[in-house]
Parts: C-alpha cells; sequence; structure tokens
C-alpha cells in the first residue's frame, strides 16, 4: 500500500484478533491490490499454519460473493454439527469422545473456545478406531468444525455505490457475517473519483469544483433495520472504541457493518501520510467524523442499542478541511463557492451531530 495507508491498519488489526479463522471476501479496489498482488500475499498464517482464507470479488458483487462464502462453509459445518451431536448422544461412544463432542456443541457458537473444542474432538476421533461413518465425515471435512469468521471487505466505492445492492441485501440476510468498510472517500484505486461517501465541498474527480451534496449515512440506513450491529470508527482518534466495535461486530451472531475512516494519500493531508493516525484524531475533535456503535443486543435488553462514543466537538472544522489540499485547493479554484460549500459543510456535520446526540439519549 502507499506508506500510511488507514486501509491496511484496520485490516491488520482484525487478522491480529481473528486471522487463524477467517474468511476474507475482498471487493476489487485498493485493499484487493495491497491484499492480493499476484506475487505475494501480506496475508499470513500462525505457528499451527493458519491464516485468512482470502479470495478477490467484483466490485459489483462483493457482498454477494462474502455470503457465498459464508453459506457454503455453513451447510457443511450444520451437517457436521448434526454428526457431532448423534457422536455425544450414542451409546457406543467413549466417554472421552462424548465429553469432547459435549464441549465442542457447548461452544458451537462462541468463536474464541470452539477453536480448542474442535482440536480436542479431532483429537479424540483420530484416536478412535471405529468404522463409523459419521467420524469418517467429520475428520475429512475438518477444516470446516470450527466456528469461522466470516469478513468482507472493501472501499467506499464499493459499499456506497456500485456494490450497495448487493451489500444492502446481505446484510438484510441476517447471517452471521461482518462487513468492513474502508472509507476513504474517494475512489481511491482508480485515482480518487467521488463517491457517495464523498463530502461537501470535496475536489475529487467527477468533483473538481467541489461536492455540491451531502455525504451518504450509510450507517444510518444499515441501522433502521434493527438487527444489523453498526459501527463507525476510526483508528487514530480512538484505538479502545475501535478494538470494542471490531470484537463486538464480529461476536454478534447476525450481520455487522463497520465503516472505518480511513485518511488516504489522495487527501493530500499536510505533511503527509506520516499523520495518517493523528488526521483521524483531529477529524474527530472537529466533528468531521463521528464514532459510534448500534448494538441490537442491547435492544434485546432494554436499553438503547445506540452509544455515541465522540465527545462533542472541541476544535475548529474549518481548519480541519483546510490541512488537506483536496479542499484547500477549492478555494484557489473557485473561492467563493469554497466559502459557501465549506459552510455548508460544517452546518451539515453540526446537525449530523446533533442527530446522533438524540439518538444516544433515546
Ligand atoms: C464494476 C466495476 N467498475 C469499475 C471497476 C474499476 N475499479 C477497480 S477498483 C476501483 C475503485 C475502488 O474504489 P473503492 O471501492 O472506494 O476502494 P479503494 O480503492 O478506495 O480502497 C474501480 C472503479 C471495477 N473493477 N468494476
Amino acid at each position: 500500500s502507499c506508506a500510511g495507508c488507514a486501509e491496511t491498519s484496520y485490516a491488520r488489526l482484525i487478522t491480529q484478533l481473528f486471522g487463524s479463522r477467517m474468511y476474507i471476501s475482498n471487493a476489487t479496489g485498493c485493499s484487493s491490490i495491497w491484499g492480493g498482488p499476484a506475487a505475494t500475499s501480506p496475508y499470513t498464517v500462525d505457528a499451527n499454519g493458519h491464516g485468512p482464507a482470502w479470495a478477490n470479488s467484483l466490485f459489483e458483487d462483493n457482498a454477494e460473493h462474502g455470503l457465498g462464502m459464508y453459506l457454503g462453509q455453513k451447510a457443511i459445518r450444520e451437517r457436521l454439527i448434526e454428526e457431532v451431536k448423534e457422536i455425544a448422544a450414542s451409546d457406543k461412544a467413549s466417554a472421552e469422545i462424548k465429553a469432547a463432542a459435549d464441549e465442542y456443541l457447548a461452544t458451537v457458537n462462541d468463536g474464541a473456545k470452539n477453536t480448542a473444542a474442535t482440536a480436542a474432538l479431532v483429537a479424540e476421533l483420530e484416536k478412535c478406531d471405529c468404522k463409523c461413518d459419521k467420524k469418517a465425515d467429520i475428520l475429512e471435512n475438518k477444516n470446516y468444525l470450527s466456528k469461522k469468521s466470516v469478513w468482507i471487505f472493501g472501499g467506499d466505492g464499493w459499499a456506497y455505490d456500485i456494490g450497495f445492492g448487493g451489500l444492502d441485501h446481505v446484510l438484510a440476510t441476517g447471517e452471521d457475517v461482518n462487513i468492513m468498510v474502508f472509507d476513504t472517500e474517494v475512489y481511491s484505486n482508480t485515482g480518487g473519483q467521488a463517491s457517495k461517501s464523498s463530502n461537501i465541498g470535496q475536489v475529487a474527480q467527477f468533483a473538481a469544483a467541489g461536492k455540491a451534496i451531502a455525504k451518504k449515512r450509510l450507517a444510518d440506513i444499515a441501522m433502521s433495520y434493527g438487527y444489523i450491529y453498526v459501527a463507525q470508527i476510526a483508528m487514530g482518534a480512538d484505538m479502545n472504541q475501535t478494538l470494542k466495535a471490531i470484537k463486538e461486530a464480529e461476536a454478534y451472531p447476525g450481520p455487522s457493518l463497520i465503516i472505518g475512516y480511513a485518511p488516504c494519500e489522495m487527501h493530500s493531508i499536510k505533511g503527509g501520510m506520516t499523520n495518517c493516525q493523528a488526521e483521524m484524531e483531529k477529524a474527530v475533535k472537529c466533528g468531521y467524523w463521528n464514532n459510534f456503535r448500534y448494538d441490537p443486543r442491547l435492544a434485546a435488553e432494554g436499553k438503547n442499542p445506540f452509544q455515541l462514543d465522540s465527545k462533542a466537538p472541541t476544535e475548529s472544522y474549518q481548519d480541519f478541511i483546510m490541512n488537506e489540499a483536496r479542499y484547500s485547493a477549492l478555494t484557489r479554484s473557485f473561492p467563493d463557492r469554497a466559502k459557501e460549500l465549506f459552510e455548508k459543510a460544517e452546518k451539515t456535520a453540526a446537525n449530523r451531530y446533533e442527530y446522533l446526540t438524540k439518538l444516544a439519549e433515546k
């Protein structure tokens, strides 16, 4: 990737947490280029040889492609779970096998614990010299036995625009997949075209005079379903909130959407991408970006599912955008329009924060 790229920091963190049991479906975009150039791979394996299984899909169907990866393994795993249940209930199985099967079944939906329980069950079954069909099927398909962590990665061009229909459809299936959007606010990999994620006043290709209309609120759309875990994160602003959101999303037994703010080389940040993480912090402090989490499990407990994790803005919105040439350039090319659009952008951000504050109070 470009030096300082925020996309890679998010992907690295997610693989550090779940890499040994992870499937990744990756939309075409920067993340498929740094994620899978033909000759090398940045993804690796642990001491047991386990690492993310990765595949790249086209832009227009990545969410569907990831759902297919999830459903494929789910169909096999559900068959194996039934077989383990039969073994656990059988008179012929040894006490050791039954105990291992019980532990496997008790942790079957717990990604963190099921890996060890699966390894113990496989070890017991391998010791057994019976000719049982169920044992044979389980051992032949042992790679599908443990709980997997299925992720769908892509940029904002994919998630907000071209792949949105599929993303929305996959979220609405209620299946247990995790979607991670690297939000660079432009189509980074093809030279910075504006997407529906681009902001008011932002200069991008197809928006040479500054984008006139507001950034789409993708998180709001997902939250409207009520059964989708949704978070906005910005690693450099709040690492604890980032970690919390990623872990909660992964543990949520349904669809999850995380939108990660990802400063990009294309933003032309003053001082360069060495300031990437610090720029995320500034973005949150001025209210340009808001961190929050929406967890349907809280609603089930009678609590407000929405938690606003960003404090009210304390820094200047205008100073923040003037630190990035994707905005400041407009003051030279179209000074009057720049003034008008930047005021509109600030007002829109203030209104959005007020709205989020109300959601958090509910
Ligand atoms: C249907 C389709 N249209 C266009 C392209 C060309 N293309 C490849 S990557 C890309 C930009 C991706 O942008 P984004 O999703 O924002 O991800 P980023 O590169 O910013 O990480 C485009 C337009 C494509 N692969 N498929």
